[in-house]
């Protein structure tokens, strides 16, 4: 019940090294989309989905939202990890469990035993979003992966190196997928291209990906 609605292609392989310490784990998130996707309404009802704006004053494309003791913002400030929410001034929600869980099962695949996050950025794609080739590099030690969480409508992720300029490969996230990624490759360039037009049985005309890290 809980696969049913699995989009993950046979053909593929389950594992998938994108780069030095970068593993895409096909479909690992399927077995607990359902209870993901509940934990993610919760998050969102404490602390809804706004689009933030950048440094330069640009309006981001994708809604985001926080859990954890620190959340991932951006204003005319600068990007940082906040304890709070800027909206409502209250600390951002607890990090769900089947959250945490699946973070540290799929970091300990990944070859990253005992991932314990603190803060996990919550984006929503609607047909037409896009996430900009960027580094996440706002935390505090990057000796720790990070471990993304694909939902709804598939994605072209961009996947480049070390310098902006550096080429990218392109890979498709699907509804399921997981990438654990942390060593050699963490401060690789990497963003969304502009999301297609699709209806998702599981997220309907949206893509949800939920990226735990070791902010603090
Ligand atoms: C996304 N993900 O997939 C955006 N960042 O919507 C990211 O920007 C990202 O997937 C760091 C590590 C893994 C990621
Ligand atoms: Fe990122």
């Amino acid at each position: 019940m809980d696969d049913l609605f699995g989009d993950t292609d046979p053909t593929l392989p389950e594992r998938d090294e994108l780069a030095p310490g970068a593993v895409l784990l096909r479909g690992r998130a399927l077995a607990a989309q359902a209870e993901l996707l509940r934990a993610v309404a919760a998050v969102a009802e404490a602390a809804p989905f706004r689009h933030m704006v950048t440094p330069g004053g640009f309006r981001m494309s994708a809604a985001m939202t926080n859990c954890g003791s620190a959340g991932w913002v951006t204003d005319r400030k600068g990007y940082r990890y906040a304890p709070a929410d800027p909206e409502s001034g209250r600390p951002w929600p607890a990090i769900p469990a089947v959250f945490l869980r699946l973070a540290a099962d799929a970091a300990a695949e990944a070859g990253y035993p005992g991932f314990l996050p603190d803060a996990c950025l919550v984006n929503r794609y609607a047909p037409g979003a896009k996430l900009s080739l960027h580094q996440d590099r706002d935390e505090a030690d990057y000796d720790h992966p990070i471990v993304s969480v694909s939902l709804g409508l598939p994605a072209t992720f961009q996947f480049g190196g070390p310098k902006r300029a550096d080429p990218v490969r392109r890979i498709r996230l699907e509804h399921g997928d997981v990438v654990a990624w942390g060593g050699p490759s963490r401060l690789f360039h990497h963003g969304v291209l502009t999301l297609k037009d699709g209806d998702h049985p599981a997220t309907g005309r949206a893509r949800i990906n939920l990226t735990l890290r070791k902010a603090l």
